[in-house]
């Protein structure tokens, strides 16, 4: 039953979403499933995320939230900023209670969205196990993470998805160590669909949601998201700074189907020919004052990725 819905959805989505039509805003709905005024700062790139998220999700969507920045702008009951239901769930066990929500679920034979919207810290870090136990076990939900690259809710401590040479309130003098690579360990899952996506894309964000909804089993989009107080750059550069992360190959957008790699649009130019470094890291003040030792270990990473992610795709490994 699933399937056949499956199927029938992957059919429409093709009509639905072809290269044109995701290039033009009319695709994304007005309706609002994020409500205004919520509790996160001035210029917070995740919260627009999650509003482009639930977008693509419709009303007949639940999400599952462990601690983290998003549990705090979805209000204070009986007031929230949401109109889907949101399940608060302990730090370590989003993924744990996606698995028991999916399947109670499709036990009653509801197909709604099972969607965990989960922070750096609370995936990379305090989260894996349960994320890898339902990756394996093939839930059928979407697990996003949202990356802003520290402990944002409790005032920026580093965690494992912080940046060689970033400072963080646990790491004044920069990050000695390099971000954990998530996605690579997602993919060691094997599951149907992955991808990377950035908020200063919204339109390419909501084309994965969608296409990763009308897969079933268990599906990964890892959101690099910035953040202003955490990054520590003016509120309205919020945008800007998540295009240079993409235009310097800092941050590559790429979807994974049945484990094969398509790099998307915008980030395939920057890959051929990537910004300087310096153009995205010199307008935050977590980076000031790095040293040209890290600044050239920092800009050798971006390179690597660059290229194993190229010889990927052109199929030489
Ligand atoms: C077990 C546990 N440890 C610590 C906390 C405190 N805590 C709440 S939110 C948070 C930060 C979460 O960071 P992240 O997952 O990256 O999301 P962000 O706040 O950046 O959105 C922490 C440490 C907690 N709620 N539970
Ligand atoms: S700390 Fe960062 S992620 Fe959290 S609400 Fe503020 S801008 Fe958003
Ligand atoms: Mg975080």
């Amino acid at each position: 039953m699933l399937r056949l819905r499956t199927a029938k959805l992957s059919l429409q989505l093709m009509t639905d979403i072809d290269e044109r039509s995701v290039t033009n805003l009319s695709v994304i709905p007005k309706e609002e499933y994020l409500y205004k005024c919520t509790s996160a700062c001035a210029g917070c790139s995740s919260s627009l995320c999650l509003r482009y998220v639930l977008k693509a999700a419709g009303p007949d969507s639940v999400l599952v939230v462990p601690a983290c920045c998003t549990s705090v702008l979805q209000g204070i009951y009986p007031g929230t900023a949401m109109s889907v239901p949101v399940y608060n769930i302990a730090f370590a066990a989003a993924a744990a209670c996606a698995s028991g929500l999916s399947n109670a679920l499709a036990a009653q034979g509801k197909e709604t969205n099972v969607i965990v919207y989960a922070g750096d810290g609370g995936t990379v870090d305090i989260g894996i196990q349960a994320l890898s136990g339902a990756f394996e076990r093939g839930t059928n939900f979407l697990y996003i993470c949202y990356d802003n690259e520290a402990y944002g809710n409790t005032g920026m401590q580093r965690s494992g998805a912080t940046p060689l040479g970033a400072r963080t309130t646990t790491t004044p003098g920069g990050k000695p160590t390099a971000k954990k690579d998530l996605d690579r360990i997602v993919e060691a899952h094997n599951p149907p669909y992955m991808a990377t996506a950035c908020s200063a894309y919204p339109l390419d964000l909501y084309k994965k949601v969608k296409k990763a909804l009308s897969i079933e089993g268990p599906k990964f989009i890892h959101i690099l998201a910035p953040c202003p107080p955490g990054w520590r750059y003016p509120t309205e550069k919020t945008v800007e700074m998540g295009k240079m992360a993409v235009k310097t190959g800092t941050w590559i957008l790429y979807e994974r189907e049945f484990g094969k790699l398509s790099i998307s649009g915008p980030s395939k130019a920057a890959m051929r020919k990537p910004a300087p470094l310096e153009d995205y890291i010199k307008g935050q003040g977590r980076f000031k004052n790095v040293s040209p030792e890290i600044f050239d270990l920092m800009r050798q990473q971006v390179q690597q990725n660059i290229d194993r992610l190229s010889r990927e795709e052109a199929g030489a490994c």
